[in-house]
């Protein structure tokens, strides 16, 4: 490697480097911090808990979670060992997406509580020396958002074009791209005869992006939330803000959300985020993570790529999607092309840029059920698959209940069902000729509302979440499985979390160490390697509920137990063979 050192004017403050000069200062950093070994970011050492308010903690007996019950929980989360706690949204909205509409940016839901609730718990957050971010949703707001109401109310409203109008084509919506919710994207407004876009519900129209007003505002409001002390943002569905020009109807428009759509990774896209960062993010030390349908990762590349200047790092939804989507489950999930995929984004993110690393949030089953195994080898599974998230190379998140291995509902009825997606899909499925049991079914394994039932605390009457009538049914199997239950079990779910989550911080070869995929065509073995200078680790993680052997010539210096999930104490590479749904990684 040729490095013109010379030509560079270097500072070092606080661990960080400054460069000064050179053709590009910034790709100049990353190679010089290479170098001399300082590539560390606090977001990278990071674990992450994501918080579902609306059914983590109520306190007031009105049945919705709420910001007082995050904050009576926050030993509980800082005794995980976590650092940052995601916030699902708390802003002011009438609830049709659940807070993914917001009407105030600037205020928080009633039903959560008050700014000083807030502040409340930001100061306790950092009290316990964790950090918080915000979720951050602008590719839309609510109907009932002022800017809409403005927008809506004449063509030439200042506010018109903070919003996507069009005419229709005769009396058919200006494109066919269809809604994530199911339906038409455009909703008629009779107010002025014309269109508006929304690519969520239709309480959800979709700012426009183009308008330089619109980018201002978002701007503005990031600066406020951050002044106020916040440690950064989760970005919804923030690839989707710039759409191609003309808006196109696409060719099949059944695969439009998931295919390349006309909206995914649009063409100002970069142009876009680099403006927020310099217009909110930039000099400020903060994280960000972009909630990203529909990204490759060659657009991750340049979304997290440190010298790009754009965000930390992506979620993407690969994994999500490698059970057949529209099948039930995993319906041709196979572990090889499992493996391919993280070894994909591995490989893809490794020079400059982040992963980050997740088996469920709160519009994804629950990853035990799905992954894993929610019958007789449930606890094993849970640990396994969370060994997995914990020893890859990215930050972890760890979405609430997960630590206690919660998995699907399965609710008897369509009216039990909240969510939106699930409500509108199911009357969409059965209008196509589904016999409604089978839709059922098919939601008893997809529904969003699997990840959102109340979190299980304690046997006691609706799981120790509320003294009311929870919003969303408890899963009737809180009396088993329940944080009480598993706090002082040094053998359950929730203490290998501690465990996993310490023995990552506790390991910069977890971290930093370089990622090596062992035999990816291997049916039932998810293995790898992770080495950082002379500290090296292999993880074997059997994917399966029979045994499996496995032998590779890769392991044959290694010989002691660092972690199991089965209190494994001996390992002889020559004949190694682990357990149903067994994780054990080895030095
Ligand atoms: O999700 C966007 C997203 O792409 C999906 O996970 C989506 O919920 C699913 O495909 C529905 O079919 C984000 C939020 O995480 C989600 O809760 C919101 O509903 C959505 O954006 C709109 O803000
Ligand atoms: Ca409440």
């Amino acid at each position: 490697m040729h490095i013109p050192l010379l030509l560079w004017q270097i500072t070092f403050e606080n661990d960080n480097i400054f460069v000064e000069s050179g053709e590009s200062p910034n790709k100049n950093k990353i190679i010089l911090e290479k170098v001399i070994g300082l590539h560390k970011r606090w977001w990278k050492e990071a674990t992450v808990y994501q918080i579902y308010p609306r059914s983590f903690r109520d306190t007031n007996g009105d049945g919705i979670g709420d910001i007082p019950g995050i904050i009576e929980k926050l030993d509980y989360i800082r005794g995980l060992g976590v650092d940052v706690i995601w916030l699902c949204p708390v802003y002011r909205s009438p609830n049709d997406d659940n807070g993914y509409d917001i009407s105030d940016y600037r205020s928080i839901m009633p039903d959560f509580g008050t700014m000083a609730d807030w502040e409340k718990l930001l100061e306790g957050v950092h009290q316990r020396g964790m950090r918080l971010i915000m979720d951050l949703v602008v590719n839309h707001t609510s109907d009932e958002h002022a800017w809409f109401v403005e927008s809506r109310s004449s063509k030439d409203n200042p506010y018109r074009d903070y919003y996507i109008w069009r005419k229709g084509e005769g009396d058919r919506p200006p494109n066919n791209w269809t809604s994530f919710f199911a339906g038409s994207s455009w909703q008629y407004d009779e107010v002025t005869g014309e269109y508006y876009l929304h690519l969520f519900s239709r309480k959800q129209p979709d700012l426009n992006w183009e308008n330089p007003a619109v980018r201002r505002e978002v701007y503005d409001m990031m600066n406020w939330w951050l002044d106020k002390g916040i440690d950064g943002f989760r970005m919804d569905v923030v690839n989707l803000i710039s759409k191609v020009p003309g808006l196109p109807s696409v060719g099949d428009p059944n695969v439009l959300n998931w295919g390349g759509a006309n909206f995914m990774n649009g063409p100002r896209i970069h142009e876009f985020l680099k403006e927020m960062n310099r217009e909110a993010l930039a000099g400020r030390d903060v994280m960000t993570v972009g909630e990203m349908p529909g990204v490759t990762v060659e657009e991750a590349q340049r979304y997290t790529g440190e010298a790009e200047n754009e965000l930390n790092m992506v979620f993407q939804f690969e994994l999500m999607e490698c059970e057949s989507y529209w099948g039930g489950r995993n319906v041709n999930w196979s572990l090889p092309a499992f493996k391919a995929i993280v070894d994909k984004w591995q490989q893809g993110l490794k020079e400059g840029g982040w992963n980050s690393n997740y088996l469920n949030n709160h519009d994804q089953p629950r990853m035990v059920s799905r992954f894993g195994n929610d019958g007789p080898y449930w606890k094993e599974s849970a640990k396994m698959l969370a060994t997995l998230v914990h020893t890859l190379p990215g930050t972890p998140f760890v979405f609430q209940g997960e630590e206690i291995g919660m998995t699907n509902v399965h609710f008897p009825s369509i009216e039990d069902y909240n969510d939106i997606d699930t409500r509108n899909h199911y009357r969409e499925l059965v209008a196509a000729g589904w016999r409604p049991e089978d839709a059922l079914t098919y939601y008893h394994d997809r529904s969003r509302d699997n990840a959102r039932t109340p979190m299980q605390w304690d046997a006691s009457e609706n799981a120790g979440f509320t003294s009311g009538r929870p919003w969303l049914g408890v899963n009737p199997n809180y009396k088993e499985i329940n944080v009480a239950s598993q706090i002082g079990d040094e053998d359950s779910i929730l203490s290998y979390y501690k465990r996993v989550i310490r023995f990552r911080k506790e390991r910069e070869a977890m971290v930093y160490g370089d990622f090596r995929l062992l035999q990816p065509e291997h049916p039932t073995v998810f293995a790898y390697l992770r080495t950082l200078g002379g500290e090296r680790y292999a993880v074997l993680l059997n994917f399966s509920d029979k045994p499996s052997s496995f032998s590779d010539e890769a392991l044959s210096s290694f010989g002691q137990v660092a972690l199991s999930n089965v209190g494994r104490t001996g390992f002889d590479p020559a004949a190694l063979e682990l357990a149903p749904f067994e994780a054990v990684v080895v030095k």
